[in-house]
């Protein structure tokens, strides 16, 4: 039987919930561009670069041919300084539920632990929440080229750690994170809806689910 050695977390949706601040922001930009859109429609927006995210709304509104790459870069800058505007305030009680204690166990425990994020503003985030030291490294979507459900997030994780995937858990809340762990050859676990994250290990219905055990179990 492995060890666990390693843990790399998800920011948005399992440590921190920045999610309404993004639909608020990309629902503005919409608004704008005359499409219509809902939290129903956000779900999908999950976990997605930035970019993949306007795309996925252009299509939705049937607008995707009507914009040149520069318009995109343009419209795409102008969501993520709406969306900065509200996450200044972030705070540590923005920290989800169990968090907090969970990761000092793993450092207790002395489980190396990463953040892969494809948000360029995970640094940010991770400062304002005062938790950036609990971490050992951060990968963010600077760092990489290919995004979620591309694995190559959570391998330059696996490298920065210098461990190998079968002693490593990768926690998710979206399908495309889900598959991108998986796909890193990592045993997953998925914060969620159980019929969403279906190549999860181990499905939690919240982060105050977690448990070192349940963890151990699976490498
Ligand atoms: P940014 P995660 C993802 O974070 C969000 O879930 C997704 O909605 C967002 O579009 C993406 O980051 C990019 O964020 O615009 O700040 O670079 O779940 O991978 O931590
Ligand atoms: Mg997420």
């Amino acid at each position: 039987m492995e060890k666990l050695e390693g843990v790399i977390f998800d920011l948005d949706g399992v440590i921190t919930d920045t999610a309404e601040y993004h639909y608020r922001a990309w629902k503005k930009l919409a608004e704008r561009l005359d499409i219509k859109i809902d939290r129903v429609f956000n779900e999908e927006l999950k976990g997605v670069s930035r970019m993949d995210s306007l795309d996925r709304i252009l299509e939705y509104g049937d607008r995707l041919a009507d914009f040149n790459a520069t318009e995109k870069n343009e419209m795409a800058d102008w969501k993520n300084e709406l969306y900065k505007e509200t996450i200044v305030d972030i705070k540590p009680s923005d920290i989800l539920p169990g968090m907090e204690a969970f990761l000092d166990e793993l450092k207790q425990a002395g489980i190396r632990t990463a953040v892969a994020s494809a948000s360029k503003n995970a640094e940010v985030i991770l400062q304002s929440l005062g938790i950036r030291e609990q971490f050992d490294f951060v990968v963010d979507a600077a760092k990489i080229e290919k995004s979620k459900p591309d694995p190559e997030i959570f391998l330059k994780a696996l490298e920065l750690l210098d461990l190998p995937a079968d002693v490593c858990v990768g926690v998710e809340d979206a399908a495309a994170g889900v598959d991108s762990i998986k796909d890193a050859g990592i045993r997953a676990i998925g914060i969620g809806d159980a019929t969403v994250l279906r190549r999860a290990d181990v499905v939690l219905a919240g982060t105050d689910e977690l448990r070192l055990e349940t963890l151990k179990s699976l490498v």
